[in-house]
């Protein structure tokens, strides 16, 4: 069995939720942060038989969008440590995945 970690944008969680669920896939949707935009996005735990891991893939990469966002960070400028927000051109991945194997599953 392997453990799917998804980080996707929250724009394509709830139709990539519904595909998966269709398709009679297990999900755990958990509300998360990127740590460089600080902003909200969806981190979604998909645990499946590793014969299944291509077709979560597929689902995944039909529901999430690479997506070219503007943002603005703030820059410290010394002396006086005034903040200056810059905006910045970030491209958002789809989707990142990580797949670990899963040791035990155990439900009780
Ligand atoms: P939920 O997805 O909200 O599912 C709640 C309960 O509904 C499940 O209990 C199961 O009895 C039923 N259920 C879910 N999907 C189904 C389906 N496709 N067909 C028929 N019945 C279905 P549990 O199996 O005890 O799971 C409780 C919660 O644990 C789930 O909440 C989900 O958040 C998480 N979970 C369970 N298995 C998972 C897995 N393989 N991967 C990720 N999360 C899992
Ligand atoms: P964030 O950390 O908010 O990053 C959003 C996007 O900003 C990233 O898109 C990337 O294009 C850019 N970015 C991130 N860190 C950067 C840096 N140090 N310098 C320049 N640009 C940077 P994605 O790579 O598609 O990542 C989307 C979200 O997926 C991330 O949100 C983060 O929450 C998660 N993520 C990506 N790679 C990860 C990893 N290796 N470990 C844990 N989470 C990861």
């Amino acid at each position: 069995m392997k453990l799917i970690i998804a980080i996707v944008q929250d724009q394509d969680a709830p139709s990539l939720v519904e595909d998966l669920t269709e398709q009679e896939f297990r999900v755990t949707k958990l509300a998360s942060t990127g740590g460089f935009l600080k902003a909200g996005n969806t981190t979604l735990l998909i645990g499946v038989e590793d014969e299944e891991v291509e077709k979560i893939k597929e689902i995944i990469e039909r529901n999430c969008k690479t997506r070219e966002i503007t943002t603005s960070l703030l820059t410290v400028t010394m002396p006086g440590d005034t903040y200056i927000p810059y905006p910045l051109e970030v491209r958002v991945g789809g989707a990142t995945l990580f797949i670990l194997d899963v040791e035990r599953h155990i439900k009780i």
